[in-house]
């Protein structure tokens, strides 16, 4: 992995395989585009199971973990990393309750998705997660540093 320096607060954000075979990429990247976030990485990746189980580990009491796992590693993914203040707590906002029949509509899950275990995307779940999982997906020279000429009109 690579070491997510940036001072500034990143979310990594992936959309899941359903999401990839539904033709979804484009919606979803464009939501978090609109919104105003800085992109900072971005790949389609086939995982292993070994990085599926890592990412998820909170999760490996969970009666549905190896589900979970058989599902992110079924197909490849989208992962990017998004930059900007209060990306995660806003990205999460964007994306919707983890069950997308209770997610809003207007949200990703809540307009896109039915099934908890097809939810389309992943947002991390603190700053600190963030930081994580962007070095656990992200290899060295993966990542961008730039600064968006529209910058000024968004802060
Ligand atoms: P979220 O942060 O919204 O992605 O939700 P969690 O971290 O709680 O769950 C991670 C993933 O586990 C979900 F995206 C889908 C899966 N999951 C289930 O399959 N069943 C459950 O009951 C809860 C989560």
């Amino acid at each position: 992995g690579i070491v997510a320096s940036s001072e500034v607060e990143q979310s990594y954000i992936m959309i899941k395989p359903d999401g990839v075979q539904r033709g979804l990429v484009g919606e979803i990247i464009s939501r978090f585009e609109k919104k105003g976030f800085l992109l900072k990485g971005l790949k389609l990746f086939q995982c292993s199971k070994d990085l599926a189980q890592e990412h998820y580990k909170d999760l490996k009491d969970k009666p549905f973990f190896p589900t979970l796992i058989d599902y992110i590693t079924s197909g490849p993914v989208v992962c990017m990393a998004w930059e900007g203040d209060g990306v995660v707590a806003s990205a999460r906002k964007l994306i919707g309750a983890t069950n997308p029949l209770q997610a809003e509509p207007g949200t990703i899950r809540g307009d896109l998705a039915v099934q908890t275990g097809r939810n389309v995307v992943h947002g991390s779940d603190s700053p600190v997660n963030g930081k994580r999982e962007i070095d656990l997906w992200f290899k060295e020279g993966e990542l961008c540093q730039w600064e968006s000429v529209q910058t000024p009109w968004l802060v």
